[in-house]
This record gives C-alpha cells, structure tokens and sequence, in this order.
C-alpha cells in the first residue's frame, strides 16, 4: 500500500470537473490522427509508459551566485524531499523515481529505501558530488577533485564515487553519474594533457567498483564553474572518457551545457548511432546553464531531441536504454509545481515525436523533398498532444490538471507549517 500525499478525494472531484472536456477532446483528436493513420490509444499507451526521474535538490528552491530566494515549506532534508517528489508522481504519473546527490542527500540508506518503497518512489542514477566541500571533509576540492594535481585530493574523490555507488547500491540503483567542475580559470593555470590523464586514471578507480550490474554516466559540461577551460568541456571529450573506461561508460547530455546554439539533437544521434548515450538531464535555457524548466523556452528543440530518441526505438538501434532525468533549479517557482510542468512538456515532446510518419519522412528525406520532409516533422510538432498527455495520466490514476489539483490540495500550506522557513541565504544552487 503507497501512502498518497494527496487526498483522493481532492484528486477524484478535480477529474470530475475536467473528464467531460477530456473525453471530447480525446476523441476529437482520436479522429484526426485516425485520419493520418495513427491509433490514438497506441500512442496513449506509451506515454503512459514512460518515465523521468526528479532530481532530489530540485524540490529545494534554489538560487544564483547572487542570492537565494527561499520559498515556504522548503524540504528539510531527503525525507521531505521525497514527500514533495511523491505529490509530483501521484499527480503526473510520469515520475516514479527520484536522483539522488551524495552528499546533499546524506542519511541512513536503509531508511530512505524503506520511506521510497512507502511512497511508490524507487532510485534512478546517483550523482556524487566533488564540485564542493561537504562540511568535515579532510581536503578541498578548490583546485579540483578527480583531476587534482595532489593525489590525495584526487583519492578522496574516488573514494567519495565508491561510497555514492554504495549508498546507491542499498537503494536499488544501477548508475553513477559523475560530474566535476574541475578546469581552470585562467591559462597556464593548468596542462590540459596531463589532467586529463589525471582525471582518467582516477575515472579508471570509480569504474573499477562499478558492479557488474551498473552503468557509469560522465556528463559534460562547456563551462562553469571553471571559466577558461573544463576538463569535460564537450561531448567528444565525453566520448572518448567512455570509450577510455568500458562497456559500462556512457555519454549523459544536460541540456543546459553545450555552447549556444549548438545541435544537440545531433550530438544525441552519434551518441546512439555509437551507443555511448547514458541518457538526459532535462531543462532548458536561453543563455547558458540555465536550469529552466523543460520546454519552457525551446519545445523545439526537445521535439527533435525526442525525435532522435523514436527514431532509435522505431529502427531498433542497438543498446539504446537511456535514463531520463531532469536537472533544474527553481528560484522564482514553486519547485513542485515547476517539475510537474517540465515532466508533463518532456511527454509531451515524446508524445509529438511519436506522431512523426517515419517511412513517409524517411521517403521525402531519400528524395530529397526538403520541404515536404520539413513539414512532416512540423506536422507532427504542431499537433496538440494534451490531451493523450492527461488521458495518460488519468489511465494510471493521476491528475487531469495537476497544478489545479496541487494547488486544491493545500500541499503547500500544509508543509509550510510543519517545515520551519530555512531563510535567504547567498549559496548556490541547492
Ligand atoms: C552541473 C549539473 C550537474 C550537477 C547538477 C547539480 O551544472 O548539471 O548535473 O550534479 O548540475
Ligand atoms: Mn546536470
Ligand atoms: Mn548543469
């Protein structure tokens, strides 16, 4: 039995009101895509099927170099935190598994699988973290962690990797995801060649105590917090990291860490075409690493990242198992309201690309119809998938709306007065 955060009556009466227009619009669209020759229910099905971890530190209201903003009833800790992704999986049904960040989520690991497993929720990839100094920690990671010129520096960050894969291992999960913000900020600060090697032996020592049944994920990123140069810069470096460790190393893309405008729909078709694609942190951005929510500045772009991602389920391409997740930071939202909104625009990218005719796009393509083959994505782009996206959502017990139904419930309120408020504070992102 899973405890719901949310009443169901609260849930029933909020679907009540909104079943009727569902229902017409479902078969009004059931109609047109008949017409085009897709099964509604088919598509309906999948979506229903699919899933995107949340990000444990973005439930915390999180914040700029400058300052941040606390919002109220923040979480406490890992297990409020994991009350707020559970309202998130009970209203969209897209979410039933959460990231965890060691050492931000540091607690006993037995309990926090006892309060997922009470929750319905279960663990996707752990992120270690030796971007910053936890409190007590012997030594700094200022002049870097994995790549640092001590051997010391860089023991400690291996031996910070192995106890997150532990941690992970009592949870259920099966990945690691590693990123640093190893780099440097001016040049001559640093050799590129030799930290890279530096950076790869100790990647060699994480990999080593992978088990057998788990993945490592490296994930690149252009800049920041080192501003002249980042040891895993970009998705070749990526590339040649996994190539480097092994068969269980792969290739993870946040969507906020490439230079602008880059293609990273194309970068996401090499990594399957090599079968290096470990799989996503969603968000999006306008200038740089800007953890926004998904699809709230270029749906574009994430249809045609999902794009890539049918077309490797449509041609069966090898050893496609990507992990979803999503990486953002709320600073003017309330975070649980933010990452139902993205989880819903990342199914519903995938809801979209599902619609894409691919032998008729794959025809104009080897004819060379460029326009024609332009207008078959735009088609399926500019086609309304709402309503599969709720029918979805309602099929497996959630929310028709769930922002309406978060914010009739009084969630908000109500933690609010058992979490006392952690106050502004000039920190970072969590
Ligand atoms: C770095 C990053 C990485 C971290 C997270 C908090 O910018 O994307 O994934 O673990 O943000
Ligand atoms: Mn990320
Ligand atoms: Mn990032």
């Amino acid at each position: 039995m899973t405890d719901l955060p949310i009443s169901e009556a609260i849930v029933a009466e909020n679907n009540k009101a909104a079943e009727a227009a569902l229902a017409n619009d479902y078969s009004a669209l059931g109609e047109q895509l008949d017409r085009r020759g897709i099964d509604i229910d088919a598509v309906t099905r999948k979506v229903a099927s699919f899933g995107v971890a949340i990000p444990s530190w973005g439930v915390g209201t999180g914040g700029t170099r400058f300052a941040r903003f606390a919002g109220p009833g923040e979480p406490r800790g890992i297990f409020d935190k994991l009350d707020d992704c559970a309202v998130i999986q009970q209203l969209t049904r897209a979410t039933p598994t959460v990231s965890l960040h060691i050492p931000w989520d540091k607690a006993d690991p037995v309990a926090i699988k006892a309060k997922g497993d009470a929750l319905g929720l279960g663990f996707d990839a752990m992120n270690s973290n030796t971007f910053s100094d936890a409190k007590d920690q012997a030594l700094s990671y200022k002049f870097g962690s994995l790549s640092h010129t001590d051997k010391a520096v860089r023991q400690q960050a291996i031996e910070h990797n192995i106890e997150t894969i532990e941690i992970g291992r009592v949870l259920g999960s099966k990945a690691l995801t590693v990123w640093i913000g190893d780099g440097s900020n001016f040049p001559g600060q640093s050799n590129f060649t030799r930290a890279f090697e530096r950076y790869l032996d100790a990647m060699k020592a994480v990999y080593a105590a992978l088990p057998d049944d788990w993945r490592v994920f490296t994930e690149h990123k252009l800049y920041e917090p080192a501003f002249y140069s980042t040891i895993v810069q970009d998705w070749g470096t990526n590339y040649l990291i996994a190539q480097e460790l092994g068969p269980k190393a792969f290739c993870l893309v946040d969507l906020g860490h490439h230079a602008p405008n880059v293609n990273i729909e194309m970068i996401v078709a090499r990594l399957i075409q090599f079968r290096k694609l470990a799989g996503f942190h969603f968000n999006d951005s306008k200038y740089g690493d800007d953890d926004l929510d998904a699809g709230s500045i270029n749906p574009f772009q994430l249809f045609l990242v999902f794009n890539e991602l049918v077309d490797a389920e449509y041609r069966k391409a090898e050893a496609f198992d990507p992990a979803y997740m999503i990486d953002q930071s709320h600073n003017v939202t309330d975070p649980i309201e933010s990452l139902m909104a993205s989880a819903i625009e990342i199914q519903r990218a995938y809801a979209q690309a599902l619609l894409v005719d691919r032998p008729v796009l794959e025809a104009f393509q080897e004819a060379n119809d460029v326009l024609m083959a332009r207008e078959t994505l735009k088609r399926a782009f500019n086609t309304d998938v709402s309503p599969i996206i709720a029918k979805a959502r309602l099929a497996k017990g959630g929310a028709i709306d769930p922002i309406a139904a978060y914010r009739a419930s009084a969630y908000r309120a109500r933690v609010t007065a058992e979490r006392p408020a952690t106050g502004g504070s000039s920190s970072g992102i969590v």
